[in-house]
Order: structure tokens, then C-alpha cells, then sequence
């Protein structure tokens, strides 16, 4: 049922732009964002909108947050980048900072989450070779299904989503796809002596907020632990806050072994990511053996230090709970035959749209997008909810009613 949505002409400006000159890898919702404010954006249009999104939780802080904002300001007229082949006085403090507030013994400073993803693999298998003693070449990391860890050749190796992989072969090998959520088939798995490490999304974000069973990463992590292989915790989106605790995998009280972090690290600013590991697997890594131009640079460093401090200082976990299970509570009692599933933890929410018309969950966007709320479907009929962390009770209220609205004018 195809929905009129209202391009201005200023907007279409901007749409034929990216059309003619970028890469059409991705689909946006047809909506041009000049500005942002806390939960807050505003199109070309000066047309307000909650930003359901949060850049994919890159924005937890709210978008351009004060204190995140200065602490930038402050560093970029100062000293951005010295590269690892000298020190600066802004490394080693974060690096005491970060590691105290997650408790490991080192962290290596990258850029994306995808580079963080692919240093923890790296950090794994160097570790599976030197320590645990698995025969060269010969190391496997047990994956879930439907996850998503980023686009690289290699991490693209193992995703079961075919958009993301098809005609990029040929892949890296070394990876074994178990279900999500299934600790039988993960202590089979398991049972193989060259297996060094396990990654998982404590949630998946991709596949649509899919949430594990209670208990699931605590038995994997003991599972793992059991068979000396370590567990690493992909906490890009999940993480910081996200899910109405710091860490997805606190819920269970699971302590990865390699701790993978990224998004909103940086509270949205600029891409800053973390693998955090005790030395028994940190120290495996020799000068010269990995490295990244920007990472670990002192603005990064400076951002993250602030973007850290912001979540504990305004409670931005808590709030993510209270709200979210409010948030959820608000969806069920919508009452709509358009949703099937409402699943999530803390705000980290999506439904699942059932309607015979594939372009159901795009439309009901488009809708909510009319109605002031900007959000995207993932995987055809999922719509994510992952607005910043600091929306706060009468925001949520005001979002269910645009939401409600959207879904009745459907
Ligand atoms: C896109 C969503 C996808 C991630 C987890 C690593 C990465 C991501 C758990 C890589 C990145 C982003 C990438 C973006 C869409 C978004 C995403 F789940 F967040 F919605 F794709 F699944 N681990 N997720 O979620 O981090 O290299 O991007 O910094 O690629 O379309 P990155």
C-alpha cells in the first residue's frame, strides 16, 4: 500500500545529489537531517523528529551531547593525531581509564567496529597458536547464524545474510556457524580441540533485537571456560548502556574474555572502538604485529573518556531500563494486529510488522516519519526502536502515540 510521503523540493535537492554522485549502498528513508539535539533531529525542512535510530546506537548520549561536544572542541585545538610511533599525553590516561572501567588488564585503541572485531579474531587465533597450543593454521572461531560484526572480506566469511556476502567470495576460512541461542549445538561445537574462541552479540542487532534465553551467555561462557576457549563479546551495539545495564553480557554477569566495544564509545562524534583483554591474551600481540593509523589518537581518546563518564553520571543505564520496559509495556498495549513480536532489553526494542504486503514495515516507517518519528526496518518486516538514552517518560508516551497513530493510519 504505497504511502504518500511528503518530499519537499529542498529535500529532493539533496536526494538526487547522493543519487548522481554516491555509491548506492544503501536504501535511506527519504528524509535529509541537518541538525541534531539530544533525542532530537531536524530535517532541511526545520522539521522536528525523535531519531528512533541513534545512528545505529552510536548516539547512547543523545546527539551532540554538551559535555561530549567541549571535551572535542577542546582536544581538536590542541593535538588530534600522533600516530603509535610516539607517545602523547593523552594515550596512556585513557588506557588506565578504560581498562579500570570495564576491569581488564590492557586495551588495544581502534577506529570502527569492524576493525575491533577483526583485532579480537587476530588477538584470538594468536592466542589459540602461542598459549593454548592449537596446531597452525588450524584455529576455528565457532559464530552464531544471523549474526552481524561488520563488512570485511572476513568477517563477511561468516555472516549468514546473503546481501552481505554474495559475489565478495572468496572467503576466509577458520569460522563455524551455530545457531543463535542454542547451547547444545555450541557444546558440540565445542567438542572440536581447534576451537579457540566463541563471538557472540549478547543480543543481535541485525536479525532484529533477537534476545536469548535467560541464561544462554552464561552457560556459553561456562561452556566456554570449560573447554578453554575464550568468549568474546561483540558489545558494539549492545554495549555502553544500550540494553538498561553497561554491558549486554552484565545481565548474566558474564565477563568476556575479549570484550569488543565501538558505536557509541565516542558518543556519536567520530569512530572510536576498544578491544579490552587481560594480558595472557593481550601480550600475545608484539610491537609491529597490528596497528591502525588513528587509532588509539588523542581525540579519539579524550571523546571516549568523556562519552564513558556521561553514561555514569546521568544514569543513562538506568534510565534505559525503566524507560524501556515502559516503552515495551506501551507497545503491547497499542493492541495492533499489524505486530506480532515486540521483543528487547532496556532501549533496545523492535517489532515484527505481519502484513501480507512485503513493503509493510518501509511504509509504516514513512508513516511514523510523517507523524515527527524516524526509524528503519531491518530484514524486511522488523522496525527497530533505539532512541538515545536520555529520552526520558513523557517522551516515550509522546512516541507511543506517534507510533500508534502510524500504525492505525496504516
Ligand atoms: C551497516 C546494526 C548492522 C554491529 C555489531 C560490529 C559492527 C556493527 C554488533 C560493525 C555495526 C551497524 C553497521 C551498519 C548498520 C548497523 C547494523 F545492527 F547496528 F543495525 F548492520 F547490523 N558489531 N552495525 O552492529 O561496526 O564497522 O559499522 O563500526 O553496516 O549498515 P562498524
Amino acid at each position: 500500500m504505497p504511502l504518500t510521503t511528503t518530499i519537499s523540493s529542498l529535500t529532493q535537492h539533496y536526494l538526487d545529489k547522493e543519487d548522481k554522485y554516491g555509491a548506492h549502498n544503501y536504501h535511506p528513508l527519504p528524509v535529509v537531517l541537518t541538525k541534531g539535539k539530544g533525542v532530537h533531529v531536524w530535517d532541511v525542512d526545520n522539521r522536528r523528529y525523535f531519531d528512533f535510530l541513534s545512528g545505529y546506537s552510536a548516539i547512547n548520549q543523545g546527539h551532540c551531547h554538551p559535555r561530549i561536544l567541549e571535551t572535542f572542541l577542546e582536544q581538536a585545538q590542541k593535538l588530534t593525531l600522533t600516530s603509535r610511533a610516539f607517545h602523547n599525553d593523552v594515550l596512556g590516561e585513557y588506557e588506565e581509564f578504560i581498562t579500570r572501567f570495564f576491569g581488564y588488564d590492557k586495551v588495544l585503541p581502534m577506529n570502527t567496529g569492524v576493525e575491533a572485531v577483526e583485532t579480537a579474531l587476530k588477538l584470538a587465533r594468536r592466542w589459540g597458536y602461542e598459549v593454548k597450543g592449537v596446531e597452525r593454521n588450524r584455529a576455528k572461531i565457532i559464530v552464531c547464524e544471523q549474526n552481524f560484526h561488520g563488512r570485511t572480506i572476513s568477517v563477511i566469511s561468516f555472516t549468514s545474510d546473503e546481501g552481505s556476502s554474495k559475489d565478495f567470495g572468496p572467503f576466509t576460512p577458520g569460522f563455524e556457524p551455530i545457531p543463535y541461542n542454542d547451547i547444545n549445538a555450541l557444546k558440540i561445537a565445542l567438542q572440536d580441540p581447534n576451537v579457540i574462541g566463541f563471538l557472540v552479540e549478547p543480543i543481535q542487532g541485525e536479525a532484529g533485537v533477537v534476545v536469548p534465553d535467560e541464561g544462554y551467555l552464561s552457560q556459553a561462557a561456562k561452556l566456554c571456560r570449560d573447554a578453554n576457549v575464550l568468549f568474546i563479546g561483540d558489545e558494539i551495539q549492545t554495549g555502553l548502556a544500550r540494553t538498561g545495564k553497561m554491558l549486554g553480557c552484565d545481565h548474566e554477569n558474564v565477563r568476556p574474555d575479549i570484550l569488543i566495544l565501538g558505536k557509541a564509545l565516542s558518543g556519536g562524534t567520530m569512530p572510536v572502538s576498544a578491544v579490552l583483554a587481560d594480558d595472557e591474551i593481550m601480550l600475545t600481540i608484539k610491537p609491529g604485529d597490528h596497528g591502525s593509523t588513528y587509532g588509539g589518537n588523542p581525540l579519539a581518546c579524550k571523546v571516549a573518556m568523556t562519552s564513558l563518564q556521561v553514561l555514569l553520571d546521568e544514569q543513562m543505564a538506568d534510565n534505559a531500563r525503566v524507560q524501556g520496559a515502559h516503552f515495551r509495556k506501551g507497545l503491547v498495549a497499542l493492541n495492533s494486529d499489524l505486530i506480532s513480536i515486540v521483543r528487547g532489553k532496556g532501549l533496545f526494542n523492535a517489532i515484527v510488522i505481519s502484513h501480507p504486503d512485503k513493503e509493510a514495515a518501509w511504509n509504516i516507517c514513512l508513516e511514523m516519519k510523517e507523524n515527527g518519528l524516524i526509524a528503519k526496518p531491518t530484514h524486511g518486516d522488523r522496525i527497530r526502536f533505539a532512541p538515545p538514552l536520555t529520552i526520558n517518560r513523557d517522551q516515550i508516551d509522546e512516541c507511543l502515540d506517534i507510533i500508534g497513530r502510524s500504525l492505525r493510519h496504516f
